[in-house]
């Protein structure tokens, strides 16, 4: 057998180098590079290792958290077909990355984490930055990534990559089981030398299969969708990643049947298709949420049914519902007692327009869709166009970003009322030009989100909607934007405090408590004092970006056309009035009221909730 001696961390850069994917005839150097930093934990394996590898690029970031988000919107905005690995020291350089792990794996993105680990040797134990624990020398830090990841194994010995890594890329490129995959890399078997066979740095090509169903299960399903008289497709993330939105198109086309949309699967269809209803669940709008009230079927596609989207289970109301569900994961076809069809979307797509030759809905229900959505689009104008007295409403301000934008630009963002507000607003225009992290509504994605995605597409301009809240979890990548070259528009809004959380609270009966930005108080103690002032342009000029102040609607456009023109990323800053807010269309969401308290509101809140929660259905 040939071999190379080579490091366990030179053997890992070689293998990552050469890794391939393909689907529908296209193939793609999969791996991008690596994001990270260094510390004892990596610098000597890794960090030397890429040195030695100037052609697989290395891209230093601020936080190891930051990195992997970078890496997780880089493989959203590929529709996984290309991901980054992401490096770090041990200790908390490893336990930084804990957070993006969970909002890969929540959101099926593939991402590579490399954390360094303690010393497999053990005789110098504890190390720097170790916990030890008097129970096991078998547990480090790194054992927390395992409910987070897809995929996780330490590496003791430097052949164990051998049979490790296959398991890495097949997880990876897998269309159901992908996430986050942690190779755990003790620090000392990183920098150790082993003669690998010459076959692992070979050019592999991984085919992400497009997945057939089960002729039974789709036969059973194509006498459902032919029953249902008031059909609804759910369009969730599957349809974006799976390409499959020009066969979406074609069968709803020429069956009628209306397509409402998921965070994640919005984008479907382009906002203006006839048979697009937006936005349903607890953050959707009237068309969507009045369809889904009354459908008799619901055909799942790509959706794993979370709470936002079936308003903690109460927006579908017909007694005789059904459910087709579409998935490449068993796991969510199964899930809402659905005929499941375990498959990649546009391949049962395709079969369905071929199976349903006549299907089309009643005229009687293509007026009703009809009638909705327009009434839905004149309300999204009204909301667009507020004209509100002063500071913008936060609807005009999505508004403008939206009459600013390209149609394939991107609107990306993650926490906060924006999410809300974007789900039931943003007209989009072309798949992938809104990128949200509602699987784990992640506060901080946004930043490094941004540019991730404007490095997976450098022609799109890249919006990242940010909150005031937000923006002070996680400004730091902009550092790295600079540094790299990477241009995104970045949008703060300025409401002085986590408004939605404090909307929340008051409807909990809490009075917005601890929500919003004011200075401890010396005569009440609290934090109701004089308002809270932060300069966010001032600090973003510190990091090195451009940084625009806007106090009224319209140089908040002029900002957008500013920001447009220039070619480093630029933050702008506009203040609006939090107490406009976008309303809710006849939704729920299960926040669950104490059940016993002194205050009367918190009481009345309660009462309210028992009503309400007496809507939420089991499926089985
Ligand atoms: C990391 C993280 N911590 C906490 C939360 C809970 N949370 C959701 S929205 C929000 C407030 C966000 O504030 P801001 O970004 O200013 O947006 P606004 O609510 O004012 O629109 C909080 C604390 C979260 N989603 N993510
Ligand atoms: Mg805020």
């Amino acid at each position: 057998m040939k071999t190379r001696r080579v490091t366990m961390a030179q053997a890992l850069i070689g293998f990552l180098k050469n890794q391939y994917v393909e689907r529908d005839g296209e193939q793609h150097q999969f791996f991008a590079g690596v994001l990270g930093i260094f510390g004892h934990g990596n610098v000597a394996g890794i960090g030397q290792a890429l040195q030695q590898n100037p052609d697989f690029p290395y891209i230093m970031v601020r936080n190891e958290q930051a990195g992997v988000h970078i890496a997780s919107a880089f493989a959203k905005a590929s529709n996984r077909m290309r991901a980054f690995a992401c490096t770090s020291s041990i200790g908390p350089g490893a336990t930084n990355m804990v957070t993006g792990a969970g909002l890969a794996t929540v959101n099926r993105l593939p991402v590579l984490l490399l954390p360094g680990d303690i010393f497999a040797r053990r005789n110098v134990a504890p190390v720097l930055q170790q916990v030890e624990l008097p129970t096991t020398q078998d547990t480090s830090v790194n054992d927390c990534f395992k409910p987070v990841s897809r995929y996780w194994d330490r590496i003791y010995r430097p052949e164990q990559l051998i049979t490790s890594l296959p398991e890495v890329m097949r997880v990876l490129t897998s269309p159901s089981d992908c996430g986050a995959v942690t190779l755990a890399l003790p620090q000392d078997v990183q920098a150790e030398a082993y003669d690998y066979p010459e076959e692992l740095f070979r050019k592999r090509v991984w085919l992400i299969r497009r997945g057939q169903p089960d002729q039974v299960s789709f036969a059973r399903a194509v006498e459902a969708i032919r029953a249902g008289k008031k059909p609804l497709i759910v369009a969730g993330g599957g349809v974006l990643m799976s390409e499959a939105t020009a066969a979406l198109d074609k069968f709803v086309a020429t069956t009628g049947i209306p397509v409402a949309e998921t965070q994640a699967g919005k984008g479907s269809l382009p906002w203006n298709h006839p048979q697009e209803v937006g936005a349903i669940g607890s953050t959707g709008n009237l068309a969507a949420n009045h369809l889904a009230a009354a459908a008799d079927l619901v055909i799942g596609i790509g959706t794993r049914y979370a709470d936002f989207t079936s308003a903690s289970m109460t927006v579908f109301q017909n007694p005789d519902v059904r459910f087709v569900n579409i998935n490449t994961a068993e796991f969510d076809a199964y899930k809402v007692g659905a005929v499941p069809v375990v498959a990649d979307a546009r391949t049962v797509l395709e079969q369905l327009i071929a199976a349903l030759p006549g299907k089309r809905v009643s005229a009687e229900y293509a007026a009703q869709i009809n009638d909705l959505k327009v009434k839905w689009e004149a309300e999204v104008d009204r909301l667009f166009h507020l004209n509100n007295p002063g500071r913008p409403a936060q609807s005009e301000v999505i508004g403008a970003i939206w009459e600013a934008a390209g149609p394939r630009d991107m609107l990306l963002s993650a926490a906060g009322s924006h999410p809300g507000d974007l789900h039931k607003l943003w007209r989009t225009r072309t798949p992938n030009s809104y990128h949200m992290d509602y699987g784990f509504s992640c506060m901080g994605y946004e930043i490094p989100g941004a540019i991730g995605a404007k490095m997976a597409d450098p022609t799109r301009e890249v919006y990242a909607f940010v909150g005031d809240g937000t923006y002070l979890m996680m400004p730091t990548e902009i550092v790295t934007s600079v540094q790299e070259g990477i241009k995104v528009i970045i949008v703060v809004v300025d409401n002085h405090g986590y408004a939605s959380i404090g909307a929340l609270s008051r409807s909990l009966g809490e009075a917005g408590f601890g929500t919003s930005y004011h200075l401890r108080s010396k005569a009440s103690g609290q934090l109701d004092g004089e308002c809270l002032k932060v300069d966010y342009a001032a600090n973003a000029r510190s990091l090195g970006a451009n940084a625009l102040k806007a106090a009224t609607l319209d140089e908040f456009k002029k900002a957008l056309e500013e920001a447009k023109a220039l070619d480093r990323t630029t933050v702008i800053v506009v203040d609006t009035d939090p107490s406009v807010s976008v309303p809710g269309y006849e939704s729920w969401w299960d926040v669950v009221v104490a059940e016993v308290s002194e205050s009367e509101s918190v009481q009345k809140a309660r009462s309210n909730y028992e009503v309400a929660q007496k809507r939420e259905r089991y499926f089985v």
